[in-house]
């Protein structure tokens, strides 16, 4: 096992992974930006260096740095959590040639799933359904033309090298297809400097389901069960729970059969996430897109399969086999993650960052807090909002439902705003009480709310 593992990240999934290294009798360095110098992951971690100043670029994103400083400290591993050079294939590439472990995937499985189109294409190669589209990039508009009749309006623009809503634009009817086109491509060329766009039929009724899976360095793959993620605002999820309610026994294992096949299809080590549409009209589902990393709503399937993720990704990364298999997986209970944001939701969700000048975290049965917060500490206003994640498993849907309005009852913070009132308001909307969400859902609240 690894005696130092570096940790390549800020904020509550610094301290999540922090809290796993300490489970396993690991000790921990932090890299951290001027910004981030009170902070309490830079507080627990056994040695931390400041690498540069609050810009991400300078500092969470400075890849010399960073490996730097592991080699200086002697770290065997380097963690990247999510966002920053979590899905970097590069950074995985400088860890390998510095002998140092990145815990994840290889380099080849990021890039073969970073492109979302080559990532279709491998995924319907192995036998898994995909959204009816392009086969690869749209590079002619007489073709996609040809193609959208084919499939039938609307259909869905999409950036290969996107992910996450951007350079994506509906197209309704065939006179807007070729400006669609041409300003997705712009705009994906902007955003990551790839112009790569695809196509695809547009489903209109629909939920995001993702299964966490599990690889291991000796080719055992594992499903721990979905996550339904279909409450997100500008493609940011807002509330996620597993398991969905909308699966069936037997739905639930053709999904994660196609899981486990996805990730065998790119000899995947490590945790990943494979995001499916799930057709409301048709029961239909299909592979949308995989992220080779641990995602922020991890603690909901830890709270229903008793597995910790972190923890087990790092015993993966060490070269250890899976500790278990499908069978030993069972999902029990029902959770739900509320992500505490300081942000405004009465003001378009505008930042909100500042002094916290009091932090009362709730507490209790079935209560569970990941956040770096604390009274006094200052949110920066350099990086993403998220304060903490409120993880509420009980029973069932209606005990979580209910002890869910309990805790963020008791939940108070003041000097910056945050989305508990607006979490407070979903809990009491007849709509999600009875689980009939899709993806349009919380639009249609804030609108019918306002
Ligand atoms: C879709 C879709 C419907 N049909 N693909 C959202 C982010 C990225 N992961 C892919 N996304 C979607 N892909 C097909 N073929 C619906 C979404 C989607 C969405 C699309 C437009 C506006 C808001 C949305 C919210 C959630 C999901």
């Amino acid at each position: 096992m690894f005696k130092k593992i570096l940790i390549a990240n800020r904020s509550e999934i610094a301290l999540r992974i922090i809290r796993a290294c300490n489970d396993l009798g690991i000790s921990t360095v932090l890299i951290h930006s001027q910004a981030d110098a009170d902070s309490l992951p830079v507080n627990l971690a056994d040695e931390s260096f400041c690498i540069g100043p609050p810009q991400a670029a300078q500092s969470y994103l400075n890849i010399p740095a960073i490996i730097n400083v592991a080699l200086l400290t002697g770290a065997e591993a380097i963690h990247p959590g999510y966002g920053f050079l979590s899905e970097s294939a590069h950074f995985a590439e400088v860890c390998r040639e510095h002998k140092i472990k990145f815990i994840g995937p290889s380099p080849e499985s990021i890039r073969q799933m970073g492109d979302k189109s080559r990532a279709k294409a491998t995924v319907k190669k192995a036998g898994v359904p995909t959204v009816p589209g392009s086969d690869g990039l749209v590079h002619d508009l007489k073709d996609a033309l040809n193609l959208a009749e084919q499939i039938g309006y609307p259909v869905l623009i999409k950036a290969t090298a996107g992910g996450g809503g951007r350079g994506m634009r509906i197209v309704k009817e065939a006179s807007e297809l070729e400006k669609a086109l041409a300003s997705a491509s712009y705009e994906a060329q902007a955003a990551f400097g790839n112009s790569g766009v695809y196509l695809e039929k547009y489903i209109t009724r629909m939920k995001h389901i993702e299964f966490q899976i599990f690889g291991d360095s000796q080719g055992n793959v594992v499903h721990l069960g979905e996550r339904d993620c279909s409450i997100q605002r500008r493609h940011q999820k807002l509330i996620e729970e597993a398991p969905s309610i909308s699966l069936t026994a037997d739905l639930r294992q053709k999904m994660g059969d196609a899981a486990v096949k996805v990730a065998k299809a790119v000899e995947y080590e490590g945790a990943g996430t494979i995001e499916f549409i799930l057709d409301l009209d048709t029961q239909n589902f299909y592979f949308m897109e995989m992220n080779t990393r641990i995602q922020v709503e991890h603690p909901v399937t830890e709270a229903v399969t008793g597995i910790d993720l972190v923890g087990e990704q790092i015993k993966v990364a060490a070269g250890e086999t899976l500790s278990f298999k499908q069978k030993d997986v069972k999902l029990q209970g029902h959770a739900i993650e509320f992500r505490i944001n300081a942000e405004d939701a009465e003001q378009n969700f505008r930042p909100s960052p500042g002094l916290i000048t009091d932090y009362i975290s709730p507490g209790g049965i079935g209560v569970r807090l990941d956040s770096h917060c604390y009274t006094g500490y200052r949110m920066p206003q350099y990086y993403d909002s998220l304060l903490g994640k409120l993880i509420i498993y009980g029973k069932d849907r209606t005990e979580t439902l209910s002890r869910a309005r309990r805790a963020l009852g008791e939940f108070g913070i003041e000097g910056v705003k945050t989305t508990i009132p607006l979490h407070l308001q979903i809990l009491d909307d007849e709509i999600f009480i009875n689980g009939n969400i899709t993806t349009g859902y919380l639009d249609n609240f804030l609108k019918s709310s306002n």
